[in-house]
This record gives C-alpha cells, structure tokens and sequence, in this order.
C-alpha cells in the first residue's frame, strides 16, 4: 500500500501559473462586482499572485495576458516580478475584444485583419523573448454563428497559415499552445472546437506546438481524462488551464464541482509522465472569482490542486496493473476509489509547515493585514478581460 509518506517527496515538483486576470474584477455578461483592494497594474495583480506563493510554495509563475498587461518595459516587469519570488509564465495573446476581429482573427476572410491579429501575436512573442516566457498561449474567438456564414474548411486553411507565421517566429526554447473550446463566444461553430482540431494544427506546425486543455471547455459528459492520456501518449499536451465548472465554461475554482473529475485527470497525467521534475507541462489555472474573494479564491484553488495530486499518487500503480492483468474488475476500481477517498488535509498540512509554510494558508492570509492593505492602498482597481 502506497503511504503520504512515500509519495510526499515527488509533491515537492508542483508548480501551478496564476493568471493575472484572476486577481481584477470580474463577471459575467449580466454584472460585473467590484471588489475592494483589487490590482490597479499588472505590477499589483503580481504582488497579489506572489502572495499566493508565499503561503502556499505551489505558485511560482504568473501568466500575463496581452494587452491587459501591456507595459512599457517588460524587463523590468520582470525583475518586479523576481524582487516578490516569482517569475513571468505563460504569455497569453488576446484577438477577442476589437471591432475588426467581429468574423474572426486568425481565420478572417480579410487578409489585411489576418494580419493584425498576425502581427499582436508576433508582438507578444517579441514579448516572451523579453520576460523569458516558454509559451505563447493563444485561444481563438474564431468562429460563426449561423450555418453559411462563412466556409469552414476555407477557415481551417487561413488559421493553418496564420498559425504558421507565429510558430517560424518562435525561437528553440519557446513553444505555441493551441487551446480549443468548443462553443461561446460563436454558437453555430469554432474554428478550434476540440482536441482533434488543436492537435491536427499542432501536428503541422511542429514540434513545439502543443495543444492547450482547458477542463471548462467541452460538452457535459465528455471524459477529459481520455484525452489528457491520448495527447500524452500523442507527445502533445502542452498545458492545462484549469478551473471547474456545473454548465459550461464556468471558470469556477477548480476542484470545486466535481473533485473526482480531477482526480482522474490527475491520475492520467502522473500515469503517463505528465507531472514531475521531467515533464513539461505547465499546469495554469484559468478562473474568474466573481463573486468571492481573489487572493483566498487562488489559494483554495492551488490547494484544490495539490491536495487531488497527492490522492492521485496514492493510486499503488503496482497492485493496479496487477488487478488489470487478472481482469479483477473490481478490485481495479477499489484501488483508485481507497486512493481518491483518503483524506490527505491534515498530512499536506503537515507537509506545508515542515517546510516553513503556514499550515492553514487561507487562515495565514486572513492573519496576514495583507487584505487590510490592499484595501486602504488601491483604489479603483481594474476590470479583468471577463466571460474568460
Ligand atoms: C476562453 O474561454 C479561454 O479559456 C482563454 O483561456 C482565455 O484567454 C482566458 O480565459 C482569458 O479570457
Ligand atoms: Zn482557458
Ligand atoms: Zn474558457
């Protein structure tokens, strides 16, 4: 039987990226709620998600979306950055919030539109190249919402070149991730709806092309874990942005509504080499706390995540594979069951003080005056890109 114990030392490798827009004011189309205290700059959305790693060592990265974090010198946001722990991640590319890109960015039937959506993704490389991001991070509103609209295929043909200009302007160590959605905000069709589609494109840029998997993003029933293991088993899972959901791209603490589902996709990720000091896929978090606290709300997140990785690793992969081969059907499910329902709080608290972190983080953080701080220093603070 597998212990906390000895999965303890491999809990040491998890790195999950915050993203910036977590931290700002968001919505949904009915209402956005401010908060009290939220960043005014990317410079405070940083201070805030190094908070974060300060009292839980789970968060050392922090993914910028462009132009909501556009600044003059990256290069000292960078060096911000690095003065409070953490460093820059995931840059992530936005065609979704102007006028010109009504029928599309990458896949619009105007080459000059083409081309501005080309040349914002070719600016946010010159960007990586200045923080030392490794990804460039780019989801598509792309897509129609009525049958004749546009021609699909002629779509699937523009975005596969666009995308090739972005990827032959990468340098060696950098990569594009492709993620995919299957609906919202086009309702009638997406331009990268699903896996198949990411992967298809990711395939014919290269290797350092990967698809990005977003859990919010698929229709209801659909088993993730799957396909978390076919693109691992593919060498093409590039990252996930997690985040849960009840209906659709909810973009809820992840862990919240269906902590199982985590768990197996967890599982599949560990089982197939997705996590640890080898791997490169980067874990994100892609969440919008409209209605709760930002800085308690990406805790609980980073916690959520942590806490179903450890379940994950109990999994005794030897009696598993040993139960597999005799066809005990039953005895299989017992083993991920006895693994997902052990409760390792107490053991992760433990773990976190061991290593001079606070046991209880939100406790720590509610302790901290940081909340009080916040609040009396900034105001007005920024609306995050909502409906993310
Ligand atoms: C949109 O639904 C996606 O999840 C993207 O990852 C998006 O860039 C992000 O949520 C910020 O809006
Ligand atoms: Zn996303
Ligand atoms: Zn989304």
């Amino acid at each position: 039987m597998t212990t906390f114990s000895d999965i303890a030392p491999q809990l040491t490798h998890q790195e999950i990226e915050l993203p910036s827009w977590a931290f700002g004011n968001s919505g949904t189309r009915f209402k956005v709620f401010a908060q009290a205290g939220v960043p005014r700059t990317p410079e405070e959305k940083i201070a805030d998600a190094a908070k974060v790693h300060e009292l839980t060592g789970l968060a050392p990265k922090v993914a910028l979306h462009i132009p909501w974090d556009l600044v003059d010198d990256f290069d000292k946001l960078g060096a911000f950055a690095a003065d409070h722990g953490v460093r820059l991640g995931t840059i992530n590319t936005n065609t979704f919030q102007d006028d010109d890109y009504k029928l599309g960015s990458l896949t619009h039937p105007d080459a000059a539109v083409r081309r501005k959506a080309i040349d914002h993704m070719l600016r946010c490389v010159d960007i990586m190249d200045s923080t030392g991001s490794r990804d460039l991070k780019i989801w598509l509103a792309d897509g129609t919402n009525y049958p004749g609209q546009d021609d699909t295929r002629s779509r699937q043909d523009r975005l596969a070149e666009s995308l090739r200009v972005v990827y032959d302007r990468l340098s060696a160590e950098q990569r594009l991730v492709l993620e995919y959605k299957f609906f919202e905000p086009a309702f009638y069709h997406t331009d990268v709806p699903d896996w198949g589609t990411s992967y298809a494109h990711c395939a014919a840029l290269g290797d350092r092309a990967k698809v990005c998997l977003d859990t919010g993003h698929h229709a209801p029933g659909t088993n993730i874990e799957f396909i978390v293991m076919q693109l691992l088993r593919l060498g093409k899972l590039g990252s996930f942005d997690f985040n849960s959901r009840f209906y659709a791209d909810d973009d809820l603490i992840v862990g919240a509504a269906d902590p199982f589902q985590l768990f197996r996709i967890l599982y599949e990720v560990i089982r197939s080499g997705g996590y640890g000091a080898n791997s490169d896929v980067a874990f994100m978090l892609d969440q919008c706390h409209n209605i709760e606290e930002k800085i308690p709300g990406q805790i609980r997140s980073v916690l959520n995540v942590q806490e179903m990785t450890a379940r994950a690793l109990l999994v005794d992969a030897d009696a598993l594979a040993d139960a597999q081969t005799s066809g005990d059907v039953l005895a299989a499910n017992q083993l991920m069951m006895d693994a997902f329902y052990t409760d390792v709080r107490s053991d992760l608290a433990d773990w976190r003080a061991s290593r001079g972190l606070p046991a209880d983080p939100i406790a720590a953080y509610n302790a901290s005056g940081y909340r009080e701080q916040i609040t009396a220093d900034r105001v007005g603070g920024q609306q995050a890109g909502w409906g993310a």
